[in-house]
Formats: structure tokens, C-alpha cells, sequence
């Protein structure tokens, strides 16, 4: 390999590096709260991806009496039936953190379920496991 291609490889997979170390973060409405999810992995990978939950609400404090759980779902696919896993998050500091295991690639749906005062605020998102 020529020393130029050599150096843009290197260049290539430094930046591949910064990408991946900046998780994946989405921030969406749950019922009168906004919840804002972090992935350790962008893009989350096959097996276990860590992840934190930070509550608000509609003043912009941090919610720390609230029951977080994940459910995650993947479609049925030709010779798969539909998967779902269901995972609570445990409260540490302001975040509430915890695991998903995804055990294939290709698509998602994660549903974020905060359960306070009684009731369900759910914020939905989608996301694409390699
Ligand atoms: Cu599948």
C-alpha cells in the first residue's frame, strides 16, 4: 500500500473512533415529561448496549421518583417471530441506567415507559442494531 492510502486509512478509522465514543443520544416527549436516552454504542451493537435515562419535567427538573422500564421489540422477519424484551432502569444519581441485549441486527423499536403519580408517559424511538 502506497504511504498516502496507508494515511488515509488511519485517518478513516481515528475518525470511525470519535464517532463511536460519543454514544447515541435521542430526546423525546414521555406523556408530560421529556426523556433523553443515551446509547453507550452509536450505532448499538449486537449483545449487551449500557444505557442511561434522564427524566424532566415540564419545568425542566430532573425527575428522581419516577419507574423507568425499557421494552425493546424486534418485528417478526421471514423465519423469526417477533422478539420483545422488557428491562427496568435503575435510578443512579439523576439517571436512571440499565442494559438492553439485543440479540440480532437489523431493526428495533424501543419504548421508553415512565411510570409516575399513577400514570404511563411512553417516548418511542427506533434504531438500527449492527
Ligand atoms: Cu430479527
Amino acid at each position: 500500500m502506497k504511504m498516502k492510502n496507508l494515511l488515509i486509512v488511519v485517518l478513516l478509522v481515528l475518525m470511525a473512533g470519535v464517532v463511536h465514543a460519543k454514544g447515541m443520544e435521542v430526546t423525546k416527549k414521555a406523556g408530560p415529561n421529556t426523556v433523553t436516552i443515551t446509547l453507550q454504542n452509536d450505532p448499538p451493537v449486537t449483545g449487551k448496549n449500557a444505557f442511561t435515562v434522564l427524566v424532566k419535567d415540564a419545568a425542566g427538573r430532573a425527575v428522581t421518583d419516577a419507574q423507568v422500564t425499557l421494552v425493546y421489540e424486534m418485528p417478526a422477519m421471514p423465519g423469526m417471530p417477533a422478539m420483545r424484551y422488557k428491562t427496568p432502569a435503575v435510578l443512579k444519581g439523576r439517571l436512571y441506567t440499565g442494559t438492553m441485549n439485543f440479540s440480532m441486527a437489523g431493526p428495533w423499536h424501543i419504548s421508553v415507559k415512565v411510570m409516575r403519580g399513577g400514570k404511563t408517559g411512553t417516548a418511542k424511538l427506533s434504531v438500527d442494531v449492527h
